[in-house]
């Protein structure tokens, strides 16, 4: 049995709100954390931000899903043009910290290993949780990738789930949490200027912090 399950939104390379977010969690052994992707790009330092990562993985159950930027990262190593892609989108910023502009060799295997474990989506009795998108009608493992992990909300925003669960994702930026009811978005924009948010799926209890480290919570 597990304790808490408890959903983070999109990261991107803060490490300061991560750090304070599960200090005022305070994950115990028994408690499942799902992280919504987007660990890396945009903010100041992704190679904190993993670190952090990997560590709590030794904390609690850590179950983190795979974002499109996380994908792009470990797409960059699979030849110029795709490495060329994630610098478009912010990858220059997560090779900064790692003090090496311009090539991923000060990057540890550590790290694209921590990636390459990443899932594509996760559900427990009464929720499922994705990073970007999903389809109404299909069943998680009939999904596509780019649903999955770049569909924008505001291009498309589904309908309940046939399974009746409810939706927890991250992906596209929110002033505040998005609560349609059958659908949760916590992508609280955190690296530009607002929240990292923590929403505990049973009990509703929230957490958000930004990159200063101020926590709010409900
Ligand atoms: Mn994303």
């Amino acid at each position: 049995m597990h304790g808490r399950v408890i959903a983070v939104g999109d990261i991107h390379g803060c490490p300061n709100a991560l750090n304070a977010l599960v200090a005022a969690i305070n994950p115990k052994s028994d408690d499942m954390i799902v992280t919504l992707g987007d660990y890396v790009d945009r903010g100041l330092d992704s190679k904190s931000v993993l670190d952090q990562l990997i560590v709590l993985a030794n904390r609690c159950h850590l179950v983190p899903v795979l974002g499109n930027h996380d994908e792009m990262m470990l797409h960059a190593r699979d030849g110029e043009a795709d490495f060329q892609d994630w610098m478009t989108v912010g990858g220059d910023a997560t090779l900064d910290s790692y003090g090496s502009t311009g090539t991923l060799s000060h990057i540890p295997t550590e790290h694209f290993r921590f990636l390459e474990q990443c899932v594509s989506y996760f559900e427990i009795k009464t929720h499922f949780f994705v990073h970007a998108n999903y389809k109404p009608d299909l069943a998680l493992d009939q999904m596509d990738d780019h649903t999955l992990r770049w569909l924008s909300l505001r291009d498309s925003v589904p309908g309940p789930h046939y399974s009746g669960k409810i939706a927890v994702m991250g992906h596209t930026p929110q002033p505040d949490i998005l609560d349609l009811g059958h659908l949760i978005c916590i992508d609280t924009n955190c690296w530009d200027g607002g929240w990292l948010t923590a929403l505990d799926v049973v009990s509703g209890q929230k957490w958000q912090v930004n990159e200063q480290g101020y926590l709010r919570t409900d």
